[in-house]
Parts: C-alpha cells; sequence; structure tokens
C-alpha cells in the first residue's frame, strides 16, 4: 500500500489527446539560424519572423516549446531585449504573455551536443556533429512552436572550426560560405519550401562524399551527394544506385519529382532509428545505407535500397505534404511504406517481397496488436510520441493503403494520390484528408472504411462455405469481429478486400476477383461452377486480418501446388506447417513421442525437386515457420515446446532428405562474381537453407561444407550464413573457431561486427546469457550506440526467446537491469527493449509473475523517463 501511495503521489506524465487540437496560435512565417560550434558548447541564434494565426481567433500568449537542457541566453521582440518578468518557463514551454500581431523574435541559446546521449535534436556521433529532429527534437536546439502544423522556411548558417569540420550541411540549396576568425569558416543554407521543425538537419564533419547527379523527367540536373567516413567511401555505390532508381521510380508511377537541386545523405555510426528523411538532407544510420559484398549479407543489401527509397519518397508523402499532428504520424510513415515496398516488389520479386512483409506483420505487428500497447494506426492519444513508431504505425498503415489500391485499382488510386498532392501541397494534413482525396477521386464512399484508422486490433474471419452440386452454385460465408483492445472493448465491422480465387481439383482457376466485406456476416455466390472448387482466399494477403478456413490437408496440397497466386501458395505451404507443427507441440507437452509424417516429406520433396520454381519461392516453402510466428498464434506461448518442436522437425526434415539438400545446395553454388540482384540472391537463399538442413544431420562432413563456405566465400551472405548455421547448431568447438577467424577478419569493420555480436546473442544454448554479459565488456561493444545495444541486448532478449525466456528469470532480470542503465541516458531505446517484458500475459503463469516483477521493479524507479513510464505502465495497467 505505502509503496504505491508513493508512487502516486510522483508527478506521472500526462497523456495528450487528438481530441484536443488547436490549430497553432502563432506562424513562423521565417526561420533564420545562426550555429556555433564549439568543442565544449555550441552557440544558437534563432531570428523568427512571427504573426498571429489569423485562423485563430482572440489574443494568446506566444508558447514556444523548450528542452529543460536549453540554457537561454538572450530574448528579445523586435529588438528589445525581454527581462525575466516578460516569460515565463516551465519543463517544456517558454510563454511570453503579450506580444504584437507581428514581430521578429531574436533568442540566443547554449546547448551541449557533446553531452546528448539521447541523440535527439544535435549530438556528437564519433567526432562528427549531426541532428535528429522527429518527432520532437528541435526543441532541444532552440526555443521553437515544435509541431508540424507550424511550417516555416528556414534559413541556415553553421560556423565551425575548418580543420576538424570541413563539411558544414544543412537543409536547401548552398547560397553563401567563406572564412571567420579563429581557423574557423562558415557556411550558409537556403532551403525554400516551408517545412516544420522536424526535416530541420545540420552535419558538421570531416567526411568524404560520393557523387553523382540526377536528370528529372523535365530535365532538371540535380546533384546528389552521399557522405560517410573515409573508409567507407567504398560502400555507398549501392545507395547512390538505389537512390536514383527512387527518383526515376517516383516519377513513373507516382508523376513526383525532385524539386531541389541538391540531395544529400550522411551515413552516421550512433542512430536511434534506420534513418531520417529532413529536407534536402537525409541522416542515415550507417547500417541502412553501407553497403558491399565483402561486408553486407543480401538482405542488408535489400534494407539499403529500401530505406534509401523510403527516405526519397517522404519528399513528397512527408515533407511536400506532412502531418498536422504526431496522431497523423501514419499519414507519411504508411503511405511511404506502401510505396518502398512497391518499389522494392518492382525491383526484385514481387512475391517475395510480398511473403518477407507479411511474416513480419503476421509475427510482430499481431503480436503488437494483441499486447498492452496496441493502438489504432491513428492513437487517439499518447504520453510520448517516439513511442508511435510502432509496427502498427508504419506496417499496417501500409497495409491499409494497400487496401484502399486494391479496392480502387493502380489508374484510380494514382488519380487519387495526384489530387491528394495537388491539393495539400505545402500544407499540413490529417488521414482524413489523404483518405477523402482518395474518395473524391473515385467517387467511392470511404466512410467505414476509415474504422481502419480509428479502431485498433487484429481482426478475426471466419469463413465457411457450401455447394450446391445439382445447380453448380457455390457460397461463402464470411464472418468478422475484432477483439477488444486497451480502451476499446466494442469493434464495429471493417470495410475490407478479399481477393480470391476458386481453385478447381486439376488445378484450374474458375474464377477469381476481389469480395468486399462490409457486414458482420456477410455470403458471397458463384454460380455455374463445374465442381467444387477449393476457395484460395486472402490473395497476396489482402487485409491485414486472422482468416480461418476450415482446410483439409489435401487442399492445401492443391493450393501448395496450383494456386495461381504465388503468396496463397506459400501461405498454403506455411498453412500445413503450422498445423503439424501445433500438432507437435501438444504431443509434445504430453509427453508424447514426436513424429514426421510421409506426407510432409513427399510434399518437401516435390517442391525441392521443382526446378521450375524460383528458388527464393523454395526457400521461403521450405523455411519452416519461425518461433516468433508459432509463439504469436499460441494461446499460452510454452518457448520450450516450440523450440523443441521446431529443432524436431528441422532435423526430422534434414534427415529425411539429406541427398535432395546435398543435391540443392551443389546446384545454387555459383562461381559467378558476387551480384545482389534477385535472381542471385534467391541462389544464395536457397543455398544457405540447404545448408542449414544439411548441418541439422549433425554429420561431421557436412560440418566441414560449411566450414569451407565460411573460408572461400567472396561476400558476406555466405560467410555470415556459415558463422550462424554453425554456432546456432550447437557445434561449440568450431563455432568458436569461426567467430575468432570472423573477428580476426573483420574487427575493423562496425557493422560487420555487429553481426558477430548479434550471432552469439541470438544463439540458443544455455550459455548465451553468460556469453552477452562477457560480451559487454569487449573493446567494440559501446552502450551508448544504438546499434551495438541492438546487436547484443536486443538480439538476446528479442531473437533468443528460449534463453531470454530461462526459467529462473535471470533473462527478464537482464533486460530489467538494461532498462534501469538506459532509462536517462537514450529513453527512446530503452523503451523499445522494453517490448519482449510487455508481452507477459501471454506466457504461463511462472514466467508472468517474474515478467511483471521485473515491469514493477522498473516501474518502482524514481525519475523515469516519460518514454519508459509509458510502456511500463500501459504493460501493467
Ligand atoms: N521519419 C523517421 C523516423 C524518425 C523517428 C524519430 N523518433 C524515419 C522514417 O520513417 O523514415
Ligand atoms: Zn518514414
Amino acid at each position: 500500500m505505502s509503496q504505491q501511495g508513493s508512487q502516486q503521489s510522483q508527478q506521472q506524465p500526462e497523456p495528450i489527446y487528438l481530441k484536443d487540437y488547436k490549430a497553432p496560435a502563432y506562424l513562423i512565417d521565417h526561420t533564420d539560424l545562426r550555429f556555433e560550434l564549439y568543442e565544449e558548447e555550441t552557440l544558437v541564434r534563432a531570428t523568427l519572423k512571427v504573426r498571429r494565426n489569423p485562423a485563430r481567433s482572440g489574443k494568446s500568449p506566444l508558447e514556444l516549446h523548450g528542452h529543460e537542457s536549453l540554457e537561454l541566453c538572450r530574448l528579445s521582440i523586435d529588438g528589445e531585449v525581454l527581462s525575466e518578468r516578460d516569460f515565463s518557463r516551465d519543463d517544456e514551454l517558454l510563454h511570453i504573455a503579450d506580444v504584437p500581431d507581428e514581430f521578429v523574435l531574436e533568442c540566443l541559446t547554449r546547448i551541449h551536443p557533446q553531452l546528448n546521449t539521447a541523440l535527439e535534436g544535435l549530438y556528437k556521433s564519433d567526432g562528427m556533429f549531426c541532428t535528429q529532429c522527429e518527432a520532437e527534437g528541435f526543441r532541444r536546439i532552440t526555443f521553437y512552436p515544435d509541431r508540424p502544423d507550424v511550417m516555416s522556411v528556414f534559413r541556415t548558417t553553421v560556423e565551425a572550426d575548418r580543420k576538424l569540420y570541413p563539411v558544414l550541411l544543412s537543409n536547401g540549396n548552398p547560397v553563401e560560405s567563406g572564412s571567420a576568425d579563429d581557423g574557423r569558416h562558415f557556411v550558409t543554407w537556403d532551403d525554400p519550401f516551408p517545412k516544420p521543425a522536424y526535416l530541420f538537419a545540420l552535419v558538421a564533419g570531416d567526411l568524404a562524399v560520393l557523387e553523382d547527379s540526377y536528370i528529372t523527367a523535365s530535365g532538371r540536373k540535380v546533384k546528389l551527394q552521399i557522405y560517410g567516413e573515409n573508409k567507407d567511401l567504398d560502400k555507398l555505390d549501392h545507395a547512390m544506385l538505389s537512390l536514383k532508381n527512387a527518383m526515376r521510380w517516383d516519377e513513373e508511377v507516382y508523376g513526383r519529382e525532385y524539386d531541389l537541386d541538391i540531395y544529400m545523405i550522411v551515413a552516421v555510426d550512433f542512430f536511434n532509428m534506420g534513418a531520417m528523411e529532413n529536407k534536402g538532407l537525409n541522416i542515415f544510420n550507417t547500417s541502412c545505407v553501407l553497403a558491399s559484398p565483402r561486408t553486407t549479407t543480401d538482405a542488408a543489401f535489400q534494407r539499403v535500397e529500401g530505406v534509401v527509397a523510403h527516405e526519397y519518397f517522404h519528399n513528397w508523402s512527408g515533407n511536400r505534404v506532412t502531418c498536422r499532428d504526431w496522431f497523423q504520424l501514419s499519414l507519411k510513415e504508411g503511405f511511404t511504406v506502401f510505396r518502398d515496398s512497391e518499389f522494392s516488389a518492382d525491383m526484385n520479386s514481387r512475391t517475395v517481397k510480398r511473403i518477407e512483409d507479411v511474416s513480419m506483420l503476421r509475427t510482430a505487428q499481431f503480436a503488437e496488436d494483441a499486447g498492452p500497447m496496441a493502438h489504432p494506426v491513428r492513437p487517439e492519444s499518447f504520453i510520448e510520441i517516439s513511442n508511435f513508431y510502432t509496427l502498427t504505425i508504419y506496417e499496417k498503415g501500409a497495409e491499409v493503403v494497400r487496401m484502399l489500391h486494391t479496392l480502387l485499382g493502380a489508374e484510380t488510386f494514382r488519380k487519387g494520390s495526384d489530387l491528394y498532392f495537388e491539393r495539400h501541397d505545402g500544407q499540413a494534413v490529417t488521414t482524413d484528408d489523404f483518405v477523402q482525396a482518395m474518395a473524391d477521386a473515385s467517387g467511392r464512399d470511404f466512410t467505414q472504411f476509415k474504422r481502419w484508422y480509428s479502431q485498433a486490433g487484429t481482426p478475426r474471419v471466419e469463413v465457411s462455405d457450401s455447394w450446391d452440386a445439382a445447380k453448380g452454385v457455390y457460397s461463402l460465408t464470411l464472418r468478422q469481429s475484432c477483439p477488444a483492445t486497451p480502451g476499446q472493448t466494442e469493434k464495429l465491422p471493417f470495410h475490407m478486400p478479399v481477393a480470391y480465387g476458386l481453385v478447381a481439383q486439376n488445378g484450374v482457376e474458375l474464377e477469381a476477383g476481389v469480395l468486399e466485406l462490409t457486414d458482420s456476416e456477410q455470403t458471397f455466390t458463384f454460380d455455374d461452377l463445374p465442381e467444387k472448387p477449393v476457395p484460395s482466399l486472402l490473395r497476396g494477403f489482402s487485409a491485414p486480418v486472422k482468416l480461418s478456413y476450415p482446410y483439409s490437408d489435401e487442399q492445401l496440397l492443391l493450393l501448395l501446388k496450383h494456386d495461381g497466386d504465388g503468396f496463397n501458395r506459400w501461405d498454403a505451404g506455411q498453412r500445413i506447417a503450422v498445423n503439424l507443427m501445433q500438432q507437435l507441440i501438444e504431443d509434445h507437452l504430453a509427453g508424447k513421442a514426436l513424429s514426421l509424417p510421409d506426407a510432409m516429406v513427399d510434399s518437401w520433396r516435390a517442391v525441392l525437386n521443382d526446378e521450375s520454381l524460383d528458388p527464393a519461392m523454395v526457400a521461403h516453402l521450405l523455411r519452416l515457420p519461425s518461433e516468433a510466428y508459432l509463439a504469436e498464434l499460441a494461446e499460452v506461448i510454452q518457448v520450450d515446446a516450440i523450440h523443441a518442436v521446431r529443432e524436431f522437425l528441422r532435423k526430422a526434415l534434414a534427415v529425411a532428405l539429406q541427398p535432395e539438400w546435398l543435391e540443392a545446395y551443389k546446384r545454387c553454388t555459383s562461381d559467378e562474381p558476387y551480384s545482389p540482384d534477385a535472381e542471385s540472391c534467391a541462389r544464395r537463399a536457397l543455398k544457405n537453407l540447404a545448408l542449414g538442413y544439411l548441418l541439422a544431420t549433425d554429420e561431421d562432413a557436412l560440418l566441414a561444407l560449411a566450414e569451407e563456405q565460411f573460408v572461400d566465400a567472396d561476400n558476406m551472405t555466405d560467410q555470415q550464413a556459415a558463422l550462424s548455421l554453425v554456432v546456432h547448431s550447437g557445434f561449440r568447438e568450431a563455432g568458436q573457431r569461426l567467430l575468432d577467424d570472423f573477428h580476426t577478419r573483420w574487427h575493423h569493420e562496425a557493422l560487420v561486427m555487429n553481426q558477430w555480436f548479434a550471432v552469439q546473442a541470438s544463439d540458443p544454448w544455455s550459455g548465451a546469457l553468460e556469453r552477452v554479459k562477457t560480451l559487454q565488456e569487449h573493446p567494440l561493444f559501446d552502450a551508448k550506440n544504438p546499434n551495438k545495444l541492438r546487436s547484443l541486448v536486443a538480439a538476446f532478449c528479442a531473437q533468443n526467446p528460449v534463453s531470454f525466456h530461462a526459467q529462473d528469470g535471470s533473462g527478464y532480470r537482464y533486460l530489467g537491469d538494461w532498462i534501469i542503465k538506459l532509462n536517462k541516458k537514450n529513453p527512446q531505446i530503452a523503451a523499445r527493449l522494453l517490448t519482449p517484458l510487455t508481452r507477459w500475459k501471454r506466457y504461463p503463469q511462472a514466467a508472468q509473475q517474474l515478467m511483471t516483477a521485473e515491469l514493477e521493479r522498473i516501474l518502482a524507479q524514481p525519475e523515469l523517463s516519460k518514454d519508459v513510464y509509458e510502456v511500463v505502465s500501459k504493460s501493467l495497467a
């Protein structure tokens, strides 16, 4: 009791609500910033042209956001210095009660980027200065209305020591540069496009640059520059190519051209997220921009391509048209993820891209939707917006846009996006505005559809069917429901497209189309059919739902062989494997012996031997559903049973098909020089899948094959695969040998060493936690660098379920200790790392108790950041 009492007496952060939105009281027509960067401190001079917002009636005080770390040195209005009586300051805001309707505000602020470990605002990454302002980082730089609906034209001068910081960058075009006293120099940048403060960026450092150019569709020449450390100059070509491809694609598919004369990307090592779309000056985590065959895996090559495109696409979907408030975050993120995934689909294999996206959505986003942080695509409230850069906003948001695309068709959708960009260019708008543009361009009514933005949770769709043989009439009945989520108990029916095909016993497609489900129960009939078809439902995963239909194994095998939709072929295979694995998990828990049915071996053999199939498709078809996916599907997550069953099946399939795996391995081995194109990636994917199965046979001769691949590989995909497969297959001695060898080869490459940490942290063996603790002391580990935390701490807690969920609770305590350590230093990362603990309700009783005890220990800490407080308190609610 007493402890609860003391917690309540601490002042807890309050949520803010969408319903409380008010237009800004003042607008900033022009923002002039002057930065003087020094080793101990930075001075920021801001000159703002302020005007009362004519859309707001009555007089209001001027309120500027300002983080507690800002030192206010001087404040003046129209040249008159304000005294302390003229303004007041609290934790978040500076209030000036009495201001004219139009005035110039000047403000001198002192900040300390060198001490900024939160990596928000202006901070130092290794030796360079850089910024991250989204969502609310600009208020750590100067006093300003730091909200996305205040859009201003920026002019920025950066001054620093010329030797230490020869490169000085900001948004827009460079307009002036020169020398200053004491070996210093300056550059002035002018950005003519009004933008909110979250898109501001500044970089100062000693950087190398890769330069190229791009001619836009209308014939304008744009200078392209990618900056990084000198030693990484050879790793920038793939990002440059991806950028040019993205620029062309956006012209061709969306009719969108780039607008400034220069587009810059800067790679930094210390970064909380993947990348940031600052106007004309993207700042990227090195992990999302550097790529070379020797140091980068195929997956990372594709990630670079996708993220470079994503940030580029934001120039229209995010920058030219931005969000009115942060509740609308998915307006730019969902749409831009949809755009980048279509781009990647066009550049590589469409089916494979869809399989990858859906696997992630169904595993991680569905789990989020079923957890305590579940929220709608347009949330109604938040305590800390940084906690809402979620899979729901990004991935489910993209699925919502995809559904509009499916409902309208490509051509009408394009009319809608044209209308949206034209209508709202230069504005800060809402998801309603986006949907309205789609509705106006198509003449359709999307009132019900908008529930996808306001209702959280993953809908269920149950399908049953009937067949009237005499009339040749087949009917499908669809029933939808949606489970309760925090704050939302009752849900109304969604409007969802259900793409389908009807497949005959000989594999021929009888009919295909898109059903529109709008009611809680609806029946669709199909006439004149020659036989009872097998329904292929939710083709291409046309809606983000859990669909069930009582398929027999024979029906699934038919779809696996013949479905005209590649995604559903894969999904049929997944359903077969999931059904079997769920049965085996039950058997395992009941102490029964496990066995592999012959039918499964036969169908896998058929897929493996089918050389007409795309090897990437084969690799996806023959990869067993992940432990994380099985966990998401489970009523109660039995971590050890899931792991044991998956291992049993892997070994059984390895042994049963050993000659076929070896044959596939050889077939996919090639002497061609490395190329990251889709076909070569597919070949390597199948080869390394086969290697994994071969190692699962525990035969030493096959271990030699893996070691040979490790040593001979001319690319990181093959080398990393051999390393992680040997380590994770439990060959302790050989694993250590390869780890040591890998360390010797790559200790000078930070990103490669992240893999080395991650392979060890995600190794499912009993010594993993001790090893992770030892690795924390490794000279290359740095707790201030989010990439290092992700590759060690997050890899252990989120990708090593058997070790994280050890029954003695040691994994939970380990994570709790980290959260407490990072709470103040880097709240965003601390809150993100917490995710695995928040899912406690899904585990057996004993684990629940240990997990909640750890959450309570965190909640009882003094001075919790808003980020951590929000996640922990909602998890315990
Ligand atoms: N818009 C940025 C995300 C910034 C997150 C800040 N906490 C990256 C992106 O989605 O493109
Ligand atoms: Zn984005």
